[in-house]
């Protein structure tokens, strides 16, 4: 019984991503763009998420373009989602956490607003729309990791 629910899912899931450019299951690394993704639903602050990624041998992930942002709201399902995007080092300066250099950027309309004071870290689908938000690092998001392709 289980075994024929898997198979069901795995092929609804199958014909869901159907005519995508990459095929990825739940839980594995997607390739895309040269690099590798993978979304973690579980909930972590934006620090425990970073660890999280470097267990599994990447970081959070880095957004250079609009085709891989697009990509990633596809993976993350348009849930609020913690990215390698931080300016906890000094108010209002943005940096990727693998110090790559800043070529893209998607705001939400009015943010980043640093609302209390400290909002260091950013996510992606803020309220499931296409821009990105400034939250309270501590806050508990799903993330997703990226790294390099083997
Ligand atoms: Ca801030
Ligand atoms: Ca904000």
């Amino acid at each position: 019984m289980k075994l024929l629910l898997v198979c069901l899912l795995l092929a609804a899931v199958t014909t869901l991503t159907k005519g995508r450019r990459a095929l990825c299951n739940p839980g594995t690394w997607c390739p895309y763009g040269g690099r590798s993704y993978i979304f973690i639903a579980t909930p972590k602050s934006w620090a425990y998420a970073q660890m999280f990624c470097q267990s599994l041998g990447g970081t959070l992930a880095v957004i250079h373009n609009r085709n891989t942002n697009d990509f990633l709201r596809t993976l993350s399902s348009r849930m609020d989602t913690w990215i390698g995007f931080s300016d906890a080092q000094y108010n209002g300066v943005w940096l990727w956490i693998n110090s790559e250099r800043v070529v893209f950027r998607n705001w939400c309309r009015g943010e980043p607003n640093n609302s209390g004071g400290n909002q260091d870290c950013a996510i992606i689908n803020f309220k499931g729309e296409d821009c990105w938000d400034d939250e309270v690092c501590m806050a508990n998001r799903p993330f997703v990791c990226e790294r390099e392709n083997e």
